[in-house]
């Protein structure tokens, strides 16, 4: 393991045990031992890439200089704020999507002991952002801004998914509504600011800056994360579940994915017709039938292009950016993601 990602390890348990001995509220063993469990299951299971990328952003802005070990326990405070509000969408998501399993293991809410309780667990994961923040950051100049940060990228990424849910409610299912505008509108609200933009955004407040300085940056970060959720369609559908953790619901849910999308655009009438009469069953058969279908019509191939025109596109924004030091940000971000399998 990296020194880097093993130190990030180390503040997890930190930040960890003051929230499990927080004054503000009295522990029981059996309440502490709730929410230690529920952490530990939720929180440090995954790539880690988001919370990383505070920290490998920070350095780069720093252009090389020395990081203080506070400087380096504060990026990596604020990267678990990002992996703890990771944790805290995805234990509900799973809930609503009717998901069954999330980075290898059962879904939370689907352990027999948890059931509902998970939607109070997100609920609280959740609350534990502020409290690492206030613990950590209050004495900070930029300390209202960070704050206000996270409230917004909240809102944007709650409003993202209310999309993508109301696109899929029962007698409203219809999928001549389904377009790549709408799709991007969904994606770039409910994945791209938490994901992309918010990392950039922590390291570029500890750094000093005022965010409302560097809104190109932003668009670009928006424009990368459109591009990691069009792979996460594609992976729902042709990712190896046992690579990519988590078995894909996407047709079933009747989900405004890329690959439906982009089907649509492509489909004769008889295709259509089976699309239409397939899409958003939960029989196994008739998700079968619309995988066959995206395979006649060489979806993977249309993907591969779409990936290599993105990183092209991408590249190119970057390298207008003015900033040689935001310019490392923003490719090193992009080399992470570039044909990832998981
Ligand atoms: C990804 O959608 C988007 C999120 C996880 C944001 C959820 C936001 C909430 C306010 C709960 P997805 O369903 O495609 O992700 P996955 O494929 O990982 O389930
Ligand atoms: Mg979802
Ligand atoms: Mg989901
Ligand atoms: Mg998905």
């Amino acid at each position: 393991m990296s020194d880097l990602k093993s130190k990030f390890l180390e503040v997890y348990s930190i930040l960890k045990s003051e929230l499990l001995n927080d004054p503000a509220f009295e522990f029981t063993d059996d309440s502490r031992q709730w929410v230690e469990r529920m952490l530990d299951y939720n929180v440090p299971g995954g790539k880690l890439n988001r919370g990383l990328s505070v920290i490998d952003s920070y350095k780069l802005l720093k252009e090389g200089k020395e990081l203080t070990d506070d400087e380096v326990f504060l990026a990596c405070a604020l990267g678990w704020c990002i992996e703890w509000l990771q944790a805290f969408f995805l234990v509900l998501d799973d809930i609503m999507d009717n998901s069954h399993t999330r980075r290898g293991q059962l879904c939370w809410y689907r352990l027999p002991k948890v059931g509902m309780i998970a939607a109070n667990d997100g609920i609280l994961l959740r609350n534990h952002i502020p409290r690492i923040l206030k613990k950590h950051f209050r004495e900070k100049p930029y300390y209202v801004d960070l704050l206000d940060l996270f409230n917004e990228v909240e809102f944007q990424t709650t409003s993202g998914q209310m999309i993508d849910l109301i696109t899929t409610l029962v007698g409203e299912k219809d999928l001549s509504k389904y377009s790549l505008p709408l799709h991007r509108r969904i994606v770039q609200y409910k994945t791209a600011y938490y994901s992309f933009y918010l990392p950039v955004a922590c390291a570029l407040l500890m750094a000093g800056e005022n965010l409302n300085n560097h809104v190109d940056v932003g668009n670009i970060l928006v424009e990368m994360g459109i591009y990691f959720q069009v792979q996460d369609d594609y992976l729902d559908c042709f990712g190896d579940p046992e690579v990519i953790g988590k078995i894909g619901t996407d047709i079933k849910d009747f989900k405004c994915s890329w690959l439906v999308v982009k089907a649509l655009e492509l489909v004769n009438e008889e295709q259509k017709k089976l699309l239409y009469e397939n899409y958003g069953k939960q029989d196994p058969a008739c998700v079968a039938k619309v995988k066959e279908l995206y395979e006649t019509l060489n979806l993977q191939d249309v993907f591969a292009d779409y990936e290599s025109k993105s990183y092209e596109k991408l590249i190119k924004f970057i390298e207008a950016h003015s900033s040689t030091a935001v310019q490392a940000v923003l490719k090193s971000f992009l080399a992470k993601i570039y044909q990832r399998q998981k």
